[in-house]
């Protein structure tokens, strides 16, 4: 069988960060408006006071100290909270592709291609801006490749059920090459007037390049030893916006069209599914989990990822062994784990094995065994 590596990776960043401080700032004030405006109801005991958010609770919770965004001034207006963007006519690359084409052509780049090398291009995210047409086959337009493109959501999962698809194409020969890309807007689907969740996401763009190892040129390449997928239903993780919101009677409240989770349930139920999906894929290569040199996990929760590499590892994980980007980025949903990847790989050896996994809505976790070269 053909064997298949990783070959570029490519990341946009957006032009703003926010710190948990300006966030909360923001948030705060927006609790202290809410609160005069409701003063009598709160008083009589008919509508509950809202709790201010805190820095201190967001980092000891989460690890999260910061997130890029692609639009700062509307989130931070206390009359707004959300992400504002001029609404593009049809003919302008839309937000995703144009993040996409950024983390793309640096992926293209660092692995020695040129987009006529590539067949196939997958969007592979959290939420499309649109229905229709892919937003995969946008971006191949713009990038000027032909072949084929097309979308797929699995949540915070998706980058890694991307490569498997990349990886099988490019295997069976049905592409020379893949292109998988996952832009995330995910502060255009952030609920900001929820303290639970209004810290948690942060927008960024990845891109992974997939071929045949044979015939790679790139300098630094990581062979796909094997992928592994798995799904479970769960309602923990949620977002029921979509196109029937507007013929659904009653109407849904606003705050059900944008994300929403029972974060404790999510940690509790998630660990063993991505630990023990680890475990297993690795067992059944061969491997040993401890003589894996990374493992580069999704970046929801720096608690959460410190037990999944502990169950793993059977041991306390090394300060390099499952390194951290959420601390900067935040959770950025599908793109997190390829974030991790590719800022951290350059010092791996030649034979090093890594992991790379990723896990969210669905449930879905999917896991990437790769050895470089
Ligand atoms: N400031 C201060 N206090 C707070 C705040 C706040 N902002 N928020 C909550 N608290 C309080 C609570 O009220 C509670 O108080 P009390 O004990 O008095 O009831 C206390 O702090 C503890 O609250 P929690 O139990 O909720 O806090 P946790 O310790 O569980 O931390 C987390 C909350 C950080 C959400 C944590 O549960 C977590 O990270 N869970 C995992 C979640 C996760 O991984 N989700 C991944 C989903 S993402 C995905 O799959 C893709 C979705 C698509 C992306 C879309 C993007 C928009």
């Amino acid at each position: 069988m053909k064997r298949v590596a990783i070959t570029g990776t490519g990341l946009f960043t957006p032009p703003h960060s926010i710190s948990n401080d300006e966030l909360v700032a923001c948030y705060n004030r927006y609790v202290e408006r809410y609160n005069a405006e409701h003063a009598e109801d709160i008083a009589a005991g008919t509508v509950p006071a809202l709790a201010p958010s805190s820095s201190e609770f967001i980092v000891k919770a989460s690890g999260i100290k910061s997130r890029y965004v692609m639009d700062k001034e509307g989130v931070l207006d206390v009359d707004v909270m959300r992400p504002r963007y001029r609404t593009r006519s049809d003919d302008e690359p839309s937000i995703l592709v144009e993040m996409g084409l950024a983390a793309a052509r640096q992926a293209l780049e660092r692995a020695g291609r040129k987009p006529e090398d590539v067949d196939f291009v997958l969007v592979a995210c959290s939420n499309m801006q649109r229905g229709y047409p892919a937003m995969a086959v946008e971006l191949q337009h713009h990038l000027g490749i032909t072949g084929y493109g097309y979308d797929m959501n699995v949540a915070c999962a998706s980058a890694a059920f991307g490569i498997q698809a990349a990886v099988d194409a490019v295997r069976m020969g049905s592409a020379r090459a893949a292109l998988v890309v996952s832009p995330e807007v995910c502060s255009g689907h952030l609920n900001f007037r929820n303290r639970d969740c209004h810290f948690i996401f942060g927008d960024a763009c990845t891109a992974v390049l997939v071929e045949p190892l044979e015939t790679a040129v790139a300098p630094v390449r990581f062979e796909v030893l094997g992928t592994r997928l798995q799904t479970q239903f769960s309602n923990n993780i949620r977002n029921n916006f979509g196109f029937l919101n507007a013929c659904e009677i009653p109407p849904r409240p606003w705050d059900d069209v944008l994300f929403h989770q029972e974060g404790r349930k999510v940690f509790k139920e998630v660990v063993p599914i991505a630990s023990e999906l680890i475990v297993s894929h690795l067992t059944d290569l061969g491997l040993a989990p401890d003589s894996v040199r990374r493992f580069f996990l999704h970046q929801a929760n720096l608690g959460m990822n410190q037990l999944i590499s502990k169950r793993v590892l059977g041991r306390d994980p090394g300060p390099d062994e499952a390194p951290v980007t959420l601390d900067e980025y935040a959770n950025t949903s599908s793109a997190g784990s390829v974030i991790a990847f590719h800022k951290h790989h350059e010092d791996l050896r030649s034979g090093d094995l890594a992991v790379l996994c990723a896990f969210g809505a669905g449930y879905s976790a999917g896991s990437v065994v790769m050895k470089r070269l």
